[in-house]
């Protein structure tokens, strides 16, 4: 599939400077994509996003310093200078992308204000699908994160035609500080994701059987809303010892390739037991976005690997597992070969109807509103009128 992707903010721009480092490492040309912020130091430190691709906007009000955790300042100032982003968009070419995908951190200013804007502007001009993925912040970045986050996401589930979400406070490990995770969660989100937008693609390990065209994840994304992805990873019997080919699965930092090493279930003979049994490790293990996925309305069952261990039958069955176990009954799939050492299954859950974690982000959104009313009805401390001050 072929995706603009747009950073937008701090951690858009870095989580899109991913994507576009992993195209260039597999040789492949599927991701295009552009940094948007204001902040100056933030597009700086990119490195893969090309200079010209980087854009700052709002320069003119916060002279290239940011907007702090304003998303009002955020949404603004994309409001008067979308055009310098579809300038950029076009510039870069849109002919031959079949989806545009928004990344942004949406407890921030820029990416959580700006975002939204985007989308309804991408969909005035294009007829292509308008994508959000969406990082929701931990808890202890703070109430005011949170509130942002959530009035952000209602405005999404409006705008896009699908917001995939990746909750950060889910992924970091307990006692570790969001800051020092980042970059493993990153890491995280580019695997996933990037296994699933590439699906389709045509590489050195040829063509699938039962391949996943984009229209199929299209349709999957069809219904709208909150989308959460599964993944789950296994070796190939007798190449744990071999050196792995450098590849899509393969890890992007040393560190991922050691702990999936733990996890990792060997493929034996039957091909087709162990398709749905990492099907069902993919679905009952940690969500982009943990939900209710018995909520959800489609799925699409991606499953990726060296082409004579993607079993047909294996597939179907896995698709039929996921269908027994969601709302609805709209289940597709296929397989996407790739040389590699290992297998991976990736779920996409579509149009949830439930999550806790956005349960809870709404009521402290609430509270949060409530708070912050409250604070404009309180007097400042006021002197008594005949002190005089030294000068008016
Ligand atoms: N997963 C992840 N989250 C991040 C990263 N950087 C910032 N965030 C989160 O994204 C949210 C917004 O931060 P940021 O992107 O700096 O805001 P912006 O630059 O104003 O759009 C916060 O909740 C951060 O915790 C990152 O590299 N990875
Ligand atoms: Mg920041």
């Amino acid at each position: 599939m072929r995706i603009f992707f747009i950073g937008f903010g701090q951690a858009g721009g870095k989580i899109v400077d991913m994507f576009l480092e992993q195209d260039k490492k597999l040789g492949r040309d599927s991701f295009r994509g552009i940094a948007v912020n204001t902040a100056r130091t933030d597009l700086m430190g990119l490195k893969h996003i090309d200079l010209r691709d980087r854009i700052l906007i709002g320069q003119t009000v916060v002279k290239g310093h940011g907007v702090g955790t304003d998303n009002a300042a955020g949404a603004k100032i994309t409001m008067d200078e979308a055009d310098a982003i579809i300038s950029a968009i076009d510039r870069r070419g849109t002919h031959d992308v079949d989806a545009f995908m928004i990344i942004a951190g949406l407890g921030g200013g820029t990416g959580s204000g700006g975002t939204p804007v985007l989308v309804r502007q991408l969909k005035k001009i294009y007829h292509e699908p308008v994508y959000v993925l969406g990082i929701l912040p931990a808890p202890e970045e703070g109430k005011l994160y949170s509130f942002n986050a959530a009035r952000s996401l209602a405005t999404l589930i409006k705008e896009a035609d699908n917001t995939f979400i990746f909750d950060n406070s889910a992924w970091k490990n307990e006692g570790e500080s969001i800051k020092s995770a980042f970059s493993r969660l990153n890491d995280e989100i580019v695997r996933r994701f990037g296994v699933l937008f590439r699906a389709g693609e045509i590489g050195k390990a040829g063509v699938g059987e039962m391949v996943v065209d984009s229209s199929e994840i299209i349709n999957t994304l069809r219904g709208g809303g909150i989308s959460t992805v599964g993944y789950a990873i296994a070796a190939v019997a007798g190449t744990r010892s071999r050196k792995s080919v450098s590849g899509i699965l393969d890890g992007i930092k040393g560190s991922i390739r050691k702990r999936e090493a733990a996890e990792e279930v060997l493929l034996g003979e039957d091909r087709t037991a162990k398709i749905i049994s990492l099907t069902r490790r993919a679905m009952l293990g940690r969500l982009t976005l943990p939900c209710d996925f018995s909520t959800a309305e489609r799925a699409l069952v991606l499953v990726a690997g060296p082409p004579d261990e993607l079993d047909r039958k294996g597939i179907e069955k896995a698709k039929s597992w996921v269908e027994e176990n969601i709302a609805g009954v709209e289940v597709r799939g296929g397989d996407y070969p790739v040389s590699s050492s290992y297998v991976a299954a990736v779920v996409l859950l579509s149009t949830i109807g439930s999550a806790p974690r956005i349960r809870e982000l709404l009521s402290v959104a609430r509270e949060t509103k409530e708070e912050v009313e409250r604070s404009k009805d309180r007097q400042p401390l006021s002197i008594d009128e005949d002190i005089e001050p030294l000068f008016e």
